[in-house]
């Protein structure tokens, strides 16, 4: 897979891709990050990317010439699956969005700064709008680490067996059940029997109640869908 994401904020996207999981799977060959910093995409000499927005308004809006240039030079060399635009009002992100865009090959994922951008850049050229939440972030930045970190780990050789995603949360719209380590009594604090039982059938039935009883209490929302 083949991640571009366009920002005017690349310093913001370095540090995610550089630790844990995600450096892994650059380290492995199995994604590939590249920032396009929109500055380096201008025509003007103030290299200017945002303007006023006609109509008046508080607040800047991005220009559609340089998100224009940046694209089409990235479609001129490879084709792509999606063009993403991180925006507050596009589509919640969840497992299943991951899940489909885990199978993809080549994604460029836009970044939203100030008001947003031109509506003529999603009207002619994104193919997805996402956001990652009910609530306003500075820029697009930190929800397009988000959104590659929930894609990523997704790709098969990215988790070793150990953090397997099958297992995840969501996968099958309920919760994680609670989960124990070492040492099985901590000052008094003992960890459920069934735990230490050696009784596999036991356990998992006890973890799919555990995982039920969850859901159904934080997010019977997940329930009915
Ligand atoms: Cl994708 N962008 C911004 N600016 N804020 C958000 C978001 C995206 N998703 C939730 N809040």
């Amino acid at each position: 897979m083949r991640i571009d994401i366009i920002t005017v904020v690349p310093d913001l996207l370095k540090s995610p891709f550089e630790a844990s999981i995600l450096k892994r799977a650059i380290e492995k060959n199995l994604v590939e990050i590249h920032l396009h910093n929109l500055r380096d995409y201008t025509t003007s000499s103030y290299k200017q990317i945002d303007d006023y927005q006609y109509g008046g308004g508080a607040g800047m809006v991005m220009m559609i010439e340089p998100i224009d240039k940046c694209i089409s030079k990235l479609k001129s060399k490879r084709s792509y699956d999606e063009i993403i635009y991180l925006t507050p009002d596009g589509n919640v992100l969840n497992q299943s969005m991951a899940n489909s865009l885990s199978l993809k090959g080549n994604l460029i994922m836009l970044c939203g700064h100030y008001k947003g951008v031109d509506q003529r850049v999603r009207d002619l050229f994104v193919t997805k709008e996402i956001s990652i939440g009910d609530y306003v972030l500075s820029g697009g930045e930190l929800a397009a680490a988000v959104l590659c970190d929930s894609i990523i780990r997704l790709i098969p050789g990215v988790l070793g067996n150990e953090t397997s995603a099958l297992t995840d949360a969501f996968q099958d719209n309920l919760l994680s059940p609670p989960i124990y380590t070492r040492p099985s009594n901590y000052k008094g604090h003992m960890i459920p029997d069934v735990l230490l039982s050696g009784h596999q059938k036991k356990i998992d039935n006890w973890r799919d109640d555990k995982a039920l009883q969850r859901t159904k209490d934080r997010r019977p929302d997940l329930l009915e869908e």
